[in-house]
């Protein structure tokens, strides 16, 4: 374990957010940094003004000089680093520390800390239990795989203060003493299999959540994923599960259409999920989530229901839009793969006509298409996928295809589609690239164009 940064020799590798905020956190610590890319094209001046100490401040691109190797006494990795990459292998032989930017930060930080993860919903989790935390204690601190690197923050935290963190299997392969009073992992399917090699190794880095608790600590579980329900059992927390499929006896659990808390047996409804904003069976679970996990960290039950009530989903995630002429918008420009897209499809409880289409980048739709289930009654193809989708479709027998040039023009034949009642969803299952810069300004501009829309009601 590093036990002072003052005066050490750093190395960051990656020059991104986490990168950036990393080395401005060592030098804050008095810690001698240098900030290396493998980018050879990088425009170092650029980077440099996201420095600390700008004029100085020591940029390295390309080949990683040997001198800086040889001089370097801690090497600290971005989360897109693989640690069996060249340069950390060579570290780790010489027995130098190698550190993650989450173990960094939560050395040189302070805090409480909740830490979540998980395949998917970990973004939706952490921002509703930031905002349960936020309205109950005042402030919180939300940050991580979310956007907002840990190390950007770690230097204002007081020993107070609420840090809730989203952490991904990249963060979480490079933690060593990384505690969090509150750990979840959500759920865990196969991702990231090209960086970790095997699903055991993915498995071993979102167990790695809970490694450094103990009893006193807790770990929200899945008690339906049978990956994390197995997880429990070598965790030293307290174990703490949700369910969408039955009663517990203890943990959070849904049954008819509403969610419940429980204790030593003792059940008690807290609320129908016709009362939240989020939509969709995993946002229940990412609400039963976020009500365990605050609970454990000491938020009453009546608060946590009031924010649950009123949290909006996370922008371009099953975003509410507005209702025009009786239709819900919904943007969900996030669904940037069939996968994700299925999740806004199943999300929705009335028919549905669904903008899809995009940047092609191999994937196979027909998993997406056997979704729509009778729930999407029309689809409006858009962008270079176009084709490809259509002809999946038709081979389904979904002929309900329209065919627009733009974005705009796709959710004017929406508007025609639709009838008072249904939804319309900008759901992709496609990248955006191609006809907008990132999913970003896709789901801005769908919501502009539903936003413009005249209400003859
Ligand atoms: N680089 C190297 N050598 C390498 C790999 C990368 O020099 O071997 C350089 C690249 O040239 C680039 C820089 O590293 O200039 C990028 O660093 P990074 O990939 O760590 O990205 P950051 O901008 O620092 O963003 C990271 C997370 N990125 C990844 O995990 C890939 C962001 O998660 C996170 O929001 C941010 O830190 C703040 O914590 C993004 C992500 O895609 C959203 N996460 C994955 C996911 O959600 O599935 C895990």
């Amino acid at each position: 374990m590093i036990q002072k940064l003052e005066g050490k020799k750093a190395l960051v590798i990656g020059a991104g957010i986490s990168g950036v905020a990393a080395y401005n956190l060592l030098a804050a610590s008095g810690a001698i940094p240098v900030l290396y890319d493998g980018n050879a094209d990088l425009d170092v001046e650029k980077v440099k003004e996201r420095l600390c100490h700008k004029g100085d401040s020591q940029v390295v691109t390309g080949e990683l000089p040997e001198y800086v190797e040889n001089e370097t006494e801690l090497l600290v990795l971005s989360p897109g680093v693989p640690v069996d990459g060249e340069i950390p292998v060579r570290f780790y032989k010489r027995n130098i520390p190698v550190l993650g930017e989450i173990e960094l930060a939560y050395i040189a930080g302070a805090g409480r800390i909740v830490a979540i993860t998980g395949t998917n919903g970990k973004t939706t989790t952490t921002a509703l239990t930031g905002k349960i935390m936020e309205d109950y204690f005042g402030k919180a601190y939300v940050v991580g795989n979310i956007g907002i690197p840990y190390t950007g923050v770690a230097s204002e935290l007081k020993n107070d203060d609420v840090v809730v963190a989203e952490v991904s299997s990249f963060q979480l392969e490079t933690i060593d003493a990384f505690r969090p009073c509150v750990s979840a992992v959500l759920n865990v399917t196969p991702d990231h299999l090209n960086r970790h090699h095997t699903m055991e190794n993915y498995i071993a880095a979102k167990a790695a959540i809970g490694k450094n608790q103990d009893e006193t600590d807790f770990c929200v579980l899945n008690y339906e994923d049978e990956i994390t329900r197995k997880m429990g059992e070598g965790m030293r927390a307290k174990v703490l599960y949700f369910s969408s499929k039955q009663p517990l006896e203890d943990g959070c659990f849904y049954e008819e259409n509403s969610i419940f808390y429980a204790e030593k047996g003792k059940a008690e409804k807290l609320f129908e999920i016709s009362e939240m904003k989020l939509l969709g069976m995993h946002n229940v679970e990412n609400v039963m989530a976020a009500i365990l996990i605050s609970h454990a960290f000491g938020v009453p039950l009546a608060n946590i229901i009031k924010t649950v009530k009123e949290f909006r989903a996370v922008e371009h995630r099953i975003e509410y839009v507005c209702t025009r002429n009786g239709v819900d918008y919904y943007n969900d420009s996030k669904g940037t793969n069939p996968d994700a897209a299925i999740k806004g499809i199943s999300a929705m409880n009335r028919k549905t006509v669904l903008i899809g289409g995009g940047y092609d980048k191999d994937s196979s739709y027909d998993e997406w298409i056997e979704a729509f289930q009778g729930k999407v009654k029309a689809l409006v193809l858009i962008g270079q996928t176009a084709d490809k989708i259509e002809k999946c479709a038709r081979s389904h027998g979904f002929n309900e295809i329209y065919r627009e040039e733009s974005l705009e023009a796709a959710v004017l034949t929406c508007a025609k589609l639709a009838n008072p009642g249904e939804a319309v969803l900008l759901s992709p299952a496609c990248a955006s690239w191609g006809m907008f810069p990132n999913y970003e300004v896709r789901g801005r501009m769908f919501k502009e164009y539903a936003q413009g829309l005249k209400d003859s009601n």
